[in-house]
């Protein structure tokens, strides 16, 4: 029997294990315009998980973070089927911080926005004459707060310290940008940009900083095809591009419900996650299944 989620997310469930764990479920659910679609991507909520897997691994030498393992055996006996093979985490539960950490090394969303009517992002000083989609100098932290509308709302760092002070801003501000720097350059050596991302941090008991959530997959981040770059645009994420373009062609108003997506386009999309994720990381999707599947 599977428990009731203590939250849900568009795309996820997380369950009490326990009082010092949780069990994160990635679902194959995909949303375009900010709509879920009725028609799930097969194992997308896997290639996420293994997304967030290989990148707690990489991350490993500049911060502890929160899994503790996706291997079927460690599973609560709940989480042991098949179903719930490769797109499951048991993690620590922390203490969360309510503050969403940005890292954002291009121009795009709402830094555009915002660099557009300002001329600065999230506080930083930009250069003037940026264009959408620009590489910024250097990455800059630009934090938010989840806001009820769902919508993060976007925070100054001074914002950020006034709650949760200057010493833990400072050090998140500086963990966020250290682990976007080294994503950033890996993504790069695999054809993709890492325009930006967003952290969430806990802390353990000790009240150490502990990296937590999903990390640095397509649901989370923006990450652009190199190839599909060019000055003055944003381009769409590898994932979203075949579901975006088909929906652009399909006449669909934007307004829920979204259209049942045709074949060619699930096995498209299916195919740009498996290959973004054995592009970045090196490693054999199959692999991740079978060594999940235990
Ligand atoms: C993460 C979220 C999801 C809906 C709570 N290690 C942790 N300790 C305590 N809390 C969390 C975590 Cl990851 C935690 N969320 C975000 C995830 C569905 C909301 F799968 N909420």
């Amino acid at each position: 029997m599977i428990p009731e989620p203590i939250a849900r997310g568009k795309v996820r469930e997380i369950y009490a294990d326990g009082d010092d764990r949780l069990v994160l479920v990635a679902s194959d659910r995909i949303s375009a315009y900010d709509v879920i679609m009725p028609t799930p991507i097969p194992d997308k909520g896997r290639v996420l998980t293994a997304m967030s897997v290989f990148w707690f691994a990489e991350t490993a030498d500049l911060v502890p973070n929160h899994l503790i393992s996706i291997r079927g055996d460690d599973l609560p006996e709940s989480f042991r089927a098949d179903e719930f093979a490769g797109r499951t985490m048991l993690v620590r539960r922390l203490e969360m911080i309510e503050l969403e950490c940005v890292a954002r090394g291009y121009l795009a969303g709402s830094g555009w926005r915002e660099y557009r009517e300002t001329g600065m992002v999230g506080g930083h000083a930009l250069p003037p004459g940026l264009r959408q989609g620009d590489r910024l100098p250097e990455p800059i932290f630009t934090p938010a707060t989840k806001a009820t509308s769902g919508h993060d709302e976007n925070i100054t760092r001074d914002e950020a310290a006034a709650r949760f002070g200057a010493g833990p801003v400072a050090a998140l501000e500086a963990l966020t940008l250290a682990i976007y720097r080294q994503a950033h350059d890996r993504c790069a050596e695999a054809g993709i940009i890492l325009a930006d991302t967003k952290f969430e941090f806990g802390r353990d008991g000790d009240g150490a900083l502990v990296l937590a959530d999903e990390v640095l997959t397509p649901d989370s981040s923006r990450l652009w095809p190199a190839a599909a770059w060019a000055p003055g645009a944003s381009p769409a994420s590898f994932d979203k591009q075949y579901v975006r373009d088909w929906l652009d062609g399909s006449g669909w108003d934007h307004s829920p419900p979204g259209p049942a997506l045709p074949d060619e386009v699930v096995e498209g999309t299916r195919a740009r996650y498996i290959q973004a994720y054995e592009r970045i990381s090196g490693h054999r999707f199959v692999d991740y299944l079978q060594e999940a599947h235990r």
